[in-house]
């Protein structure tokens, strides 16, 4: 019996719930994922192909895939979509014009059947830049409460100084599958 709790305990804990950081290139995804496992800003270039961590944060076991996020790259994402928990999407609050392009690349997601059960974040980012959407903003170009299919969340950030991120996390992790 004590072994039978060992191991169902063990598998229990060493879950791992796979994240994939998407958005489109300079969004802040490599930032994001480094604040997560160093808390602290890295230097980045831009991703080509992924970056694998796993972040562990309140005992809970996170694979975060963060994906290359220029228009080349965009195409291969739907390679890494299997067993993903919760889909990131990163959006730069700065980025106006390319707004309308982020949101195509989410309903292109929304619509994919291996992410039918994935819930999404959307992590407004930049928001330390004067000028730079609100998350109400961004909420509506995206048109996120059309999203009925989906469990979803936006959270506004700032990746530099760490702000809002944690929060986002906290979003996720009441929202884990319980198995
Ligand atoms: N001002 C500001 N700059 C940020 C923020 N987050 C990221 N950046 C900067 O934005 C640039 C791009 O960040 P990355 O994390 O490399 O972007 P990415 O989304 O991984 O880009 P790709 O790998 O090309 O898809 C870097 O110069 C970051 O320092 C933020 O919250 N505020
Ligand atoms: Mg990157």
């Amino acid at each position: 019996m004590g072994i039978l709790f060992a191991k169902l305990w063990s598998l229990f804990r060493d879950e791992e719930h796979k994240i994939l950081i998407v958005g489109l290139d300079n969004a802040g995804k490599t930032t994001i994922l480094y604040q997560f496992l160093l808390n602290e800003v890295v230097h980045t270039s831009p991703t080509i192909g992924s970056n694998v961590e796993e972040v562990i944060w309140k005992n809970i076991h996170f694979l975060m895939w963060d994906l290359g996020g220029q228009e080349s790259l965009r195409a291969s994402w739907n390679t890494y979509y299997t067993n993903t928990e919760f889909v990131i999407l990163v959006v730069d609050s700065t980025d106006r014009e390319r707004v309308s392009v982020a949101r195509s690349e989410l309903y292109n997601m929304l619509a994919q059947d291996e992410l039918k059960k994935s819930g999404v974040l959307i992590f407004a980012n930049k928001q330390d830049v004067k000028g730079s959407m609100s998350a109400a903003e961004i909420s509506r170009h995206l048109n996120l409460t059309s999203i009925k299919t989906h469990r979803w969340q936006i959270q506004s950030c700032c990746a530099l100084t760490g702000e809002g991120l944690y929060q986002g996390l906290e979003w996720i992790a009441n929202n884990l599958k319980r198995s």
